[in-house]
């Protein structure tokens, strides 16, 4: 990252045509630079007031485009110093002379993630919101945004606090009791230590758990179409992202390749895998892609098992019967074909007890429940602490360590042993918690962080 004396500039927006796009300054000559690009804004300016003017490039004056600007002083700004944002004409051309410019009048050009690595550094947000920016950025559904937004204004700030403020007390309550001889401990008190270190772990835990269900809203759930041919895969998958990706056709083996759309399902971005139908004496290159759909189907979050409701289908119930051992996803059978006379719900795998949906991709009968059912299915497996706050790898791996220091320490408490062993573990903990919120974040970790931060943000 750069020095803080120098001010930085990026393209806030996307880098493609649009009605408008945003350069963004943070540092200490924000200001002067903006009186360069667009000369005289000065006078008819003052802090956080849009003003409407001519941008030229200072070395040539060259005019680029009519924008409008403002300044906003700090520490009173997103980053907590002077911050300038220029508006004009969202071409990349104009964004590139607008960007040029503002290189020109002596910014430099930003690194990925350093306004919000600033913002973090003049105490503005900590890194666990700093964190959530990024998610933010990042979701693909309104409900991962929505959950983003909670750790944005501090989700996880607030639910921590209060256990840190517990660890705290169960430091210096086990720290009083050093003072006095081994005699002399009150049983109830020490009692009392026991069940504050167990009850702290226990919440520590549920903390963590949240972050199953975080993950799947920030990166998604792959669900795999698994099943005999012509059993209507690729019409399911058309028919549930609401597009015509995979080809249909009642010649069986169409699908050979693994087709992926992505849909919406209850909040949860899922990847759906079309995969190519399982049946005796394939083709050739059918057999690779049959290979391929038996690894989707044992890496899969939830594995989806087509078949044919409505007549005599070729199944290898050997097959299915293996894949239940090899995966640990929920698998649920979609028996489609609900639109055909002769159709049946219970004939097909009738040994199967998982969850069994009547659907036709023809008619989308059954496809709501079935999204529920997905829906359901993807979020219970991972836990129920709604809505999540913690948002990262980084943040669980945190609490999961302090987490076991604590058990630790109430397992050693309940065993007796001496209190200075404890408190270590505490201690430990402690330190672990600190650094979630970025309270001795070192430089190495700053910059690994925010390096996966988008530009401009
Ligand atoms: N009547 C009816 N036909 C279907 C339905 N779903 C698929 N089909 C037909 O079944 C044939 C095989 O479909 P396809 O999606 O290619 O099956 P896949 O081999 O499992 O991918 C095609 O002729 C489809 O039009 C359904 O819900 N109802
Ligand atoms: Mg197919």
């Amino acid at each position: 990252m750069h020095s803080p004396k120098d001010t930085i500039a990026a393209l806030a927006t996307a880098s493609q045509s649009a009605a408008i796009g945003i350069i963004k300054l943070s540092g200490p000559s924000a200001s002067c630079v903006l009186e360069r690009i667009v000369p005289g804004c000065r006078a008819s300016r003052r802090p956080r007031q849009v003003v409407f003017g001519r941008a030229i490039h200072p070395s040539t004056a060259e005019p680029i485009d009519d924008v409008l600007c403002f300044t906003c002083p700090g520490p009173r700004s997103s980053t907590g110093e002077d911050v300038a944002e220029l508006q004009g004409h969202g071409s990349p051309a104009v964004m590139a002379a607008l960007l040029d410019a503002c290189l020109a009048a002596g910014c430099v050009l930003a690194h990925p993630g350093e306004f919000t690595y600033r913002a973090h550094c003049n105490g503005k947000v900590d890194l666990a919101q700093a964190e959530s920016v990024a998610a933010l950025i990042g979701a693909r559904t309104q409900a991962a945004a929505r959950v983003a937004l909670g750790q944005l204004r501090g989700g996880l700030r607030t639910a921590i606090e209060p256990l840190s403020a517990e660890l705290l007390q169960l430091c210096a309550a086990l720290e009083a009791s050093l003072d006095f001889p081994e005699d002399d401990i009150d049983q109830e008190a020490w009692a009392q230590l026991e069940s504050l270190a167990s009850h702290l772990a226990h919440e520590l835990f549920l903390l963590a758990r949240g972050y199953g269900l975080g993950k799947r809203l920030f990166h998604g759930a792959r669900v795999a179409l698994i099943g005999p041919v012509n059993a209507g895969k690729s019409s399911l998958l058309n028919a549930l992202c609401g597009e015509t990706r995979a080809i249909v056709d009642d010649e069986p083996g169409t699908t050979r390749d693994i087709v992926r759309a992505t849909f919406d399902c209850g909040g949860i971005p899922v990847e759906l895998l079309d995969t190519a139908g399982l049946r005796d004496e394939p083709g050739r290159i059918e057999q690779v892609g049959i290979e391929r759909t038996k690894d989707a189907a044992t890496t899969a979050d939830l594995v989806v098992i087509v078949i044919d409701g409505s007549g005599e289908t070729a199944l290898d119930t050997a097959y299915f019967e293996q894949l239940q051992g090899a995966t640990d996803a929920p698998i649920i059978l979609a028996v489609n074909k609900a639109d055909l006379p002769g159709y049946d719900l219970a004939g097909p795998l009738p040994s199967f007890k998982e969850p069994r949906l009547a659907v036709s991709a023809h008619t989308t009968q059954g496809l709501d429940e079935m999204r529920q059912t997905l829906s359901r299915l993807l979020r219970a497996s991972e836990s129920s602490s709604e809505p999540p706050v913690v948002g990262t790898a980084r943040q669980h791996e945190i609490l999961c360590l302090a987490q076991g220091h604590v058990a630790a320490a109430a397992q050693l408490l309940t065993q007796g042993a001496e209190p200075e062993l404890a408190g270590s573990e505490l201690f430990r903990a402690r330190k672990a918690l600190t650094g979630l919120l970025g309270g001795d974040a070192t430089e190495d970790l700053l910059e690994q962080i925010f390096s996966s931060f988008c530009i401009g943000k």
